[in-house]
């Protein structure tokens, strides 16, 4: 029977702390689905894998029970022989490279090696059965960092055209590690050991807060934009991104694992990134996110983070503010490593001295080199190859940086606290794909490489209004006026958008290592997190479009938004603002002649997710089990990847906050890509993460057409200030987003108000729900955010002193039991009373700390 199915693949990422023979996988598909048990076929595969006797016997009495429990016909067991392959790789090297029990570093050198040389090991086997069979080898041998086998398996899952179709677990399901902090991770560890109230009992499915707030206090201004830093589906996009973009992708088109136009959609992906981020930060009074400084080499902002590796069992390294960039000597774990600045410095030049030049350095087969044209179409995807990037893709390793330099900016901030090894602190969160963003730091880095291209794109002609490359004015076809405006499901009013906090629940048993023996090896219910993220209710742009070219016609529809106001509430300048303009949604539609009238739901955007939950384990395991055929499976492959849809909107203010929205329809006729098969794979979020093996879907430059600087128009400007009458006709970039689309009329451009609502949930339910604090309390969600009188309404105190706090108190605080109950109404607990010393109010980055206001 065929091993290398998808199910199967997902169980290999499930519990990856924790041998396979340790526990039953699965079992998400509904009721009476089959749980999955791997057992090692023999013993000799058994004595490879495992290296502890202790490990071994827990697995041999684990592998008894299964095998009665399924002849007792109890539970549904799928029983899977787990195999050694034929020819084994010997695995030394990729030990020696990355340590089991190290915190795996995606931009660390070595680490990346052992993560192509595994990578390549899975790839190289001939079918998914094989991929399987070595994959489940590797899985628990002693030789492999559990961190490591999720990248190099994912990695190769989605580059094989085999095995492509299969959609991978979102990975805050897979490592919850990564995005709760140690509190929750222990709390998670605690409830799973407990038994199972019996059959329908809610505290089975209580769910712990993730209170993400946790990490700083609002006495950092910086803390104001926890909730979008610490988003769990932002950073498992990061992390999916880079899964699907390694940085080891080949640079020959037709090759596996080819992605086209790689370098090019790093640059666009993250510069999303970071202009949403501004967008983020205007809304809450801060200034946009400064570049990183070469002079004073300094991290102005500190991040301590409260995450543990359960792989390392290290607690990621945290940073004090102005923390100074300096040589990274060694990382605990994994010895010398010896990453200076001043290469970083050296690579930096080189990187900005072919912009300017308009070449760069390219290294030929036989070791010469020659200067090629930085210019054009391809220039935007050689310069991201360059700046992030690796040996495989870089055109000069040696001259821009074997490492990168960008993965070598990520290194050095990631081991900026413990520069010299001396204090044995594990990585910061830079280091990871999957934690970096919670990082001020990363911003400040990410903007520095966002500059680096913004340079090379200023050297680049505009985009003119009816000749030159991709001209902006569609003749024959207009954006009627006044027509073009947004509109939310729940408003009656045009351009008024609203944001409010909501709550997702993820089941983080999948991915934590509760070893589960006995009775709570069958435990059915999942151990639940609630995360706090920012949502909006879905809106929809409307527009008509006047085609008066006679004939039907095909047209891209590109809407983007921006900030309409800087940090002193002036109105921005269209040189400035066109660098914080940020993707909406692009869509393809077929103009009939005359007047079309276009709806656009924003739950279908082209820069997000299809499904905001992501690829559970859960959803995932349903889909495989109901699926008729692999078409079924196919259509949700790639899915993990995509902007997450409740952060879509900045989060605005509660006065509401101005944004202009930009939409230019251009010539859908230009914009097709040859050859391009749309129909493979999930068609979501088009623009980050384009089709898996297939060409970009849109054949003008990433960012069309805020990527470059604004056209020019003829102004009389004087020549001679002693004679006003002289004067000559000029050529100057239109001033305002206003100005620029009234030469376009196939654009529009209409200014949008946020609204953030102070309510703090969008279900008043969800106030009352009962919830399990970190530290293991029961509580109220109302209580816990100190609103129990009207949930959701009341507002939060504005001010606060010494000798009290206005903040209600927190009723009805009870202890959730820290031991297993001896009789259903026998719980008793040893609880220490709700947090204290802390209090959300996310609108204003406002704190209530012990009775001090900020
Ligand atoms: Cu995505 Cu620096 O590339 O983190």
């Amino acid at each position: 029977m065929a091993k290398g199915t998808p199910m199967n693949f997902i169980h290999l990422l499930e519990k990856m702390s924790e041998p396979l023979g340790f526990g039953l996988r699965g079992g998400g598909g509904g009721n009476g689905d089959a749980l999955t048990y791997f057992y090692y076929k023999d013993q000799s595969m058994m004595n490879q894998m495992l290296n502890s006797e202790s490990m071994r016997r827990t697995v041999q009495m684990m592998q008894r029970r299964m095998t009665q429990v399924k002849e007792e016909g109890k539970i549904n067991i799928d029983m899977v022989a787990m195999e050694m392959p034929k020819e084994m790789p010997n695995l030394r090297l990729i030990s020696e490279l990355c340590p089991k029990s190290s915190n795996f570093c995606y931009f660390q050198p070595k680490h990346r090696q052992a993560f192509v040389i595994l990578k390549t090991i899975f790839e190289s086997q001939r079918n998914p059965d094989e991929v399987f069979t070595m994959a489940g080898a590797c899985r628990d041998s002693p030789m492999i960092n559990s961190q490591l086998f999720v990248y190099a398996l994912c990695s190769c899952l989605v580059t094989r055209r085999d095995t492509k179709h299969i959609p991978i677990p979102n990975h805050f399901e897979v490592m919850p590690d990564c995005y709760c902090t140690t509190d929750v991770v222990r709390q998670a560890t605690k409830m799973a050991s407990m038994p199972e109230m019996p059959n329908g009992s809610p505290e089975n499915k209580m769910p712990i807060l993730v209170d993400q707030n946790f990490v700083g206090r609002g006495t950092d201004p910086e803390h104001r934009l926890w909730y979008f830093r610490e988003d769990i589906l932002v950073n498992s996009h990061h992390f999916h991104w880079h899964i699907v973009f390694p940085i080891c992708s080949p640079k020959v088109e037709g090759q596996p694992g080819y992605r086209d136009r790689r370098g090019e959609l790093f640059y666009y992906m993250h510069h999303g990134m970071i202009a949403r981020y501004d967008a983020e930060r205007l809304c809450n009074n801060l200034p946009r996110a400064r570049m990183f400084d070469f002079n004073s080499l300094m991290l102005e902002e500190g991040y301590f983070g409260k995450l543990s590796s359960e792989n390392s069992g290290m607690q990621w390294g945290t940073r004090q503010a102005f923390t100074k960039l300096t040589n990274v000597q060694t990382i605990v774990g994994d010895g010398p490593l010896g990453i200076r600045v001043e290469e970083l410095t050296r690579w930096r030049d080189r990187i900005l001295e072919s912009i300017d030049i308009g070449y760069y350095i390219k290294q030929e087969g036989n070791g010469t080199e020659k200067r090629v044209k930085l210019t054009g179409f391809n220039g935007i995807d050689v310069l991201g190859d360059i700046v992030e990037s690796a040996e495989s893709l870089t055109p000069h390793p040696q001259y821009y940086g074997r490492i990168g330099f960008h993965n070598m900016g990520h290194v050095l901030i990631a081991g900026s606290h413990d520069p010299s090894g001396k204090h044995r602190e594990g990585l910061g969160v830079m280091g990871d794909v999957s934690t970096a963003m919670r990082d001020p730091a990363f911003y400040r880095w990410h903007k520095y490489l966002d500059h680096i291209f913004d340079l090379y794109k200023q050297t680049l002609p505009e985009y003119e209004l009816d000749k030159g490359d991709f001209p902006l004015v569609w003749k024959g076809v207009e954006v009627v006026p006044q027509s073009f405006y947004v509109k939310a499901e729940d408003s009656p009013d045009k351009n008024m958008l609203r944001t409010f906090w909501n709550t997702k629940e993820v089941d983080l048993s999948r991915g934590l290592d509760f070893r589960r023996t006995g009775m709570a090896a069958m435990k059915k219910s999942p151990v639940v997190g609630m995360f706090t993220h920012l949502d909006h209710p879905r809106f929809d742009y409307y527009l008509k479009i006047a085609n008066k070219t006679g004939k039907p016609t095909a047209a891209t529809i590109r809407i983007f938004m921006a900030p309409r106001e800087d940090e002193n509430g002036d109105k921005f300048g269209l040189d400035e603002q066109r660098k914080l303009f940020f993707e909406m949604d692009k869509v393809s539609k077929q103009l009939q002649p005359g007047e079309n009238e276009i709806r656009i739901s924003s739950a279908e955007s082209s820069v997000t997710l299809r499904d905001d939950n992501g690829s559970t384990f859960e959803k995932l395991e349903r889909l495989f089990r109901n699926a008729k055929n692999q078409q079924d499976v196919v259509e949700e492959g790639q899915c993990n990847c995509g902007w997450p849809q409740h952060l879509l909107l900045p989060r605005g203010s509660p006065g509401g906050t101005p944004y202009d929205l930009f939409v230019i329809v251009t010539d859908g006729s230009q914009d097709k890509v040859p050859n391009l098969d749309r129909k493979n794979g999930c068609n979501s979020a088009l623009s980050f993460c384009g089709i898996l093996n297939e060409k970009y879907p849109d054949a003008r430059p990433m960012g069309y057409p805020f990527d470059r600087n604004p056209y020019k128009r003829e102004v009389m400007q004087p020549l001679d200030i002693a004679d006003p009458c002289a004067a000559a006709s000029m050529q100057v970039p239109v001033g305002s987003i206003e100005d620029y689309v009234s030469n376009i009329k196939n654009s529009a451009v209409v200014q949008v108000s946020i609204r953030h609502d102070r309510m703090m949930m969008k279900k008043e339910a969800d106030m009352g729900q009962q919830v399990i604090t970190p530290d293991g309390n029961c509580v109220t969600l109302g209580d816990y955010y100190g609103t129990s009188q009207r949930p959701g309404r009341q507002p939060l105190p504005t001010q606060n002193t010494n000798t009290g706090s206005q903040r209600p108190q927190r009723p009805n605080v009870r202890p959730w039991p820290q031991s297993p109950p001896s009789g259903r109404n026998q719980w008793q607990g040893v609880g220490g009373g709700a947090r204290k010393g802390r209090d959300y109010d996310p609108d204003e980055g406002w704190e209530y700390l012990n009775g001090d206001h900020y």
